[in-house]
């Protein structure tokens, strides 16, 4: 747990989260800026600055988060597919330095850059 994190504070509990999933690896919760009907924020536990910090010491937080994001889409109703997205580092538009994948889902999403 890094205190100055602020993702590491709501998975403390410290900040209050519209939470939707947890379990021993992973943190999951509702973006507070939604861009779409069902925008989701799933985190490993365990502090991780960003997608370039993942290695093989500590690669098993990401496998437990994309068996997690399979199982919120389930149970958020997103039957017909969705998008998962993580922003890397100041180019790649990341903001808050604990490495988070955004489930973005719930419409028929548009433009996309791939
Ligand atoms: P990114 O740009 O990929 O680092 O996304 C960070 C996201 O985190 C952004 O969509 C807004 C969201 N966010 C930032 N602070 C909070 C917070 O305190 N609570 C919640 N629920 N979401 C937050």
């Amino acid at each position: 747990m890094d205190s100055n994190c602020i993702f590491c504070r709501i998975i403390a509990g410290d900040i209050p989260s519209s939470k939707v999933y947890e379990d021993e690896y992973v943190y999951a919760f509702r973006d507070i800026n939604p861009q779409a009907p069902v925008h989701i924020l799933v985190c490993p536990k365990e502090h991780i600055a960003c997608a370039d910090a993942v290695n093989a010491e500590n690669s098993v937080h990401v496998a437990k988060i994309f068996e997690a994001i399979a199982k919120i889409a389930k149970a958020e109703g997103l039957t017909n597919g969705y998008r998962v997205i993580n922003n890397c580092g100041e180019d790649g538009g990341q903001t808050v330095m604990h490495l988070h994948f955004h489930i973005i889902g719930g419409i028929k999403l548009g433009e996309k850059i791939l």
